[in-house]
């Protein structure tokens, strides 16, 4: 109990002060000398050795859907606590707040004394454009998980013995951290970005000491205090708390989190597109994990981090904390998010059980790798050790998430260690898969037109998101048969290559059917942006400009095309009519971080490759419904004789 109960008072008084236009909220007070008991255990552990937050009563947690984990009130609460603790113990302490999110970028120092490999110093721990990427941030989001639950078993102590706290210890024994998922449909009526992260920048929160207002601490992380020789650049260096697409670009900004949730709602049909076509067409791991271009075929341009990086773009909005590869981890969604493709890393491993790492010779640095070094699975994935003599977790250690204590609800605790898959497993994920991700497919649009019959207005499982605003049920009827017909239908994908680096930070490349609005403030919510391809990456000031890097991703263009075709445009999604018209209409458009328009032609290896495949349903599709559509895994080239190529247009940018 070294530390004395006067910090933490000082603290209170600061920090319910009004700091430059932004109403501050306190952190919960559990009472000053149980706070600094907090705080005085918390003292520095590193090297926390990581491992297992083990099974309760013979079973394995799941992580729950973040929405899912607030109908339990009291793991809420114990949750919303252990997040306003971990952000109010002191960032000089590694496992504080500011010291787990330090460890993914800036500021660049070394975490549990490891340190930078030569010429590496001036970057983060994480691996991006690696195929590294989703098993490095596995421990990463565990590393994170293991400290709350530790945090939430001490804070279950300052309730008073009895019923009550024995209450919280149950829910807190099988507290394991939600995630968000941005691509399954929201309950009805409710926006894609919960409202629990963005709604409020404060909470009431019935604690140990009862009811209290405290800082929302899913709403912003509030620096305490803000380093500025850490941020490097403004308005980055000026910013007291991490903020979504911040209303202005110096120290007064606020997060505008009705914009970011606005833009979210409109490309999430993309997200959930981008996410059921990696599930079903992709099954090499070293394609699937990352976004670097790994060969020149035409096939495979998408990857589970290319479409992560949208997320993060989108949750950052212009110039926002988690737009930038080496701030991204102080906003409080980002594990939010992590903890979502960590369990889309989970359940693409079911289905895959045999795909893993294998050798790639890695074209990024981190702070402990060389570009041109060749990672397998043995790469120590630092700074995460797996025991005290200093060894670290490599990508065969973290394999099976049994390791560090959690599963997700849909693998209940199978293993995933390698191997032969139980089918009752697999089975389970692919319906889950279907359930939550198809929605925007055709394959689901046809299967349920086919269950139901096309019966006055009723369409199914179509979503409404297609045909919002579509005119008539007769049009709706006449387009339903003519892009089922021979139960056939077409889909449609732009293929994107571009140089990471062609911007110095940022990038966001915007599709358009018809005529981009004047304003680039709406082009996220216009009603003819058919998609984006985002770059997350950080301007060059952050050393990541040496890096030669060319990254790969795709835009579906199926559900957009509907919804033209829904309007009335056009009257089917066979080649014959699509190509002409995305000859006429496609356009492409490029904003940066600063939300600045640029002409596409000056984008640095920008690349846009046109494919559509046709789609018949197998028999065994069309007979067990738990299967995914079999697709060809090769979509043809833009540029053969039956599709387009460059007559794309980029339409010129301001
Ligand atoms: C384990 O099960 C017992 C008996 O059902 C129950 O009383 C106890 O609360 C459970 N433990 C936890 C940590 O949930
Ligand atoms: C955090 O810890 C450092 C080093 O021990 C100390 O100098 C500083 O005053 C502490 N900050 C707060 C806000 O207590
Ligand atoms: C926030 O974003 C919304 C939607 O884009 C916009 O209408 C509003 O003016 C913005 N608010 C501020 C304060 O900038
Ligand atoms: C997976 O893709 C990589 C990169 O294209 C390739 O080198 C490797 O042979 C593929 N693995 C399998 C099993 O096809
Ligand atoms: C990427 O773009 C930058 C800036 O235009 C350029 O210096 C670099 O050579 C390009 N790299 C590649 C791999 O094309
Ligand atoms: C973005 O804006 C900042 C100032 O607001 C400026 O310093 C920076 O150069 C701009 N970046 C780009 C890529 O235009
Ligand atoms: C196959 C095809 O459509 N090729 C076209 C690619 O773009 C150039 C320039 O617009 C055309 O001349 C080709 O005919
Ligand atoms: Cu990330």
């Amino acid at each position: 109990m070294a530390l004395s109960v006067l910090p933490f008072l000082v603290i209170h008084l600061l920090l319910a002060c009004s700091v430059k236009g932004q109403e501050r909220y306190p952190s919960y007070n559990f009472g000053s000398d149980v706070a600094g008991n907090i705080l005085a255990q918390e003292k520095v552990m590193a090297p926390f050795v990581l491992g297992s937050l083990g099974l309760v009563n013979g079973s394995l947690p799941a992580r729950q859907e973040i929405r899912e984990l607030q109908k339990n009130p009291d793991q809420w609460t114990l949750y919303i606590l252990g997040l306003d603790v971990l952000q109010f113990i002191n960032q000089s302490n590694p496992l504080s707040w500011y010291g787990i999110s330090g460890i993914h970028g800036l500021p660049y120092e070394s975490w549990g004394g490891v340190e930078a490999v030569p010429g590496s110093e001036n970057i983060g721990y994480c691996t991006h454009t690696s195929t590294l990427f989703p098993v490095w941030h596995r421990p990463y989001v565990a590393l994170f998980e293991n400290i709350l639950y530790n945090l939430i078993q001490r804070i279950v102590q300052f309730w008073p013995e009895g019923e009550v706290r024995q209450r919280y210890q149950t829910a807190a024994n099988t507290f394991r951290i939600p995630y968000w998922d941005w691509a399954a449909h929201p309950p009805a009526g409710e926006p894609v970005l919960p409202s629990s992260i963005s709604g409020s920048s404060f909470v009431d929160i019935d604690g140990p000491s009862g009811v209290q207002r405290i800082a929302n601490p899913l709403f912003t992380y509030q620096f305490k205090p803000l380093e500025p020789s850490a941020f490097v650049v403004a308005p980055w260096d000026e910013w007291e708390f991490t903020v979504r697409a911040p209303t202005t670009a110096n120290a007064l900004a606020r997060s505008n989190n009705t914009d970011v949730s606005a833009a979210i709602d409109r490309i999430f049909p993309s997200f959930q597109q981008r996410l059921y076509n990696l599930f079903s067409n992709y099954h090499n791991y070293t394609i699937f994990s990352h976004d670097a271009v790994t060969d020149d075929s035409d096939s495979s341009f998408d990857s589970v981090e290319s479409l992560h990086d949208s997320v993060h773009t989108y949750a950052g909005g212009f110039r926002g904390h988690m737009a930038f590869v080496p701030y991204s981890a102080f906003d409080p969604v980002f594990f939010l998010h992590h903890a979502n493709v960590d369990r889309i890393l989970a359940l693409w491993q079911v289905l895959n059980p045999d795909s893993w790492v294998t050798p790639v010779r890695s074209t990024a640095r981190s702070y402990t790798i060389s570009v041109g070094q060749v990672l397998d699975e043995s790469t120590p994935l630092t700074p995460f050790f797996s025991n005290k003599d200093g060894m670290f977790w490599d990508s065969s250690g973290v394999r099976d998430p049994l390791v560090f204590g959690y599963t997700y609800a849909e693998i209940d605790g199978a293993s995933l260690k390698g191997g032969p898959m139980d089918s009752a497993v697999r089975s389970r994920v692919v319906s889950t898969i279907n359930r939550l991700y198809s929605s925007f497919s055709p394959a689901s649009f046809r299967r349920s037109l086919e269950e139901r019959g096309i019966a006055g207005g009723d369409f199914g499982g179509l979503h409404s998101h297609w045909f919002h605003g579509a005119g008539d049920a007769a049009a709706l009827r006449r387009f339903v048969k003519s892009i089922v017909t021979r139960k056939v239908y077409m889909e449609w994908i732009a293929n994107i290559r571009v140089n990471k680096t062609a911007l110095d930070g940022p990038f966001t490349i915007f599709f358009f059917v018809g005529s981009q609005p004047s304003n680039p403030n709406l082009w996220s919510t216009a009603p003819n942006l058919v998609g984006t391809m985002s770059i997350f990456t950080s301007p060059g000031q952050f050393g990541m400009a040496d890096m030669q890097q060319r990254s790969t991703g795709t835009v579906p263009l199926t559900a957009g095309l509907v919804e033209r075709a829904a309007a009335g445009e056009i009257a089917s999604l066979e080649p014959d009519v699509v190509l002409p018209y995305l000859r006429e209409n496609l356009r492409f458009t490029v904003l940066n971080a600063n939300g600045t328009a640029f002409d596409p032609k000056g984008v640095d290896g920008l690349h846009v490759v046109l494919g559509y495949r046709r789609k018949a349903p197998s028999q065994k599709e069309a007979k067990k419904k738990t299967l995914f559509p079999v697709y060809k895994a090769t979509f043809p080239r833009c540029a053969s004789s039956s599709t387009t190529n460059s007559s794309v247009r980029g339409a010129s940018a301001s």
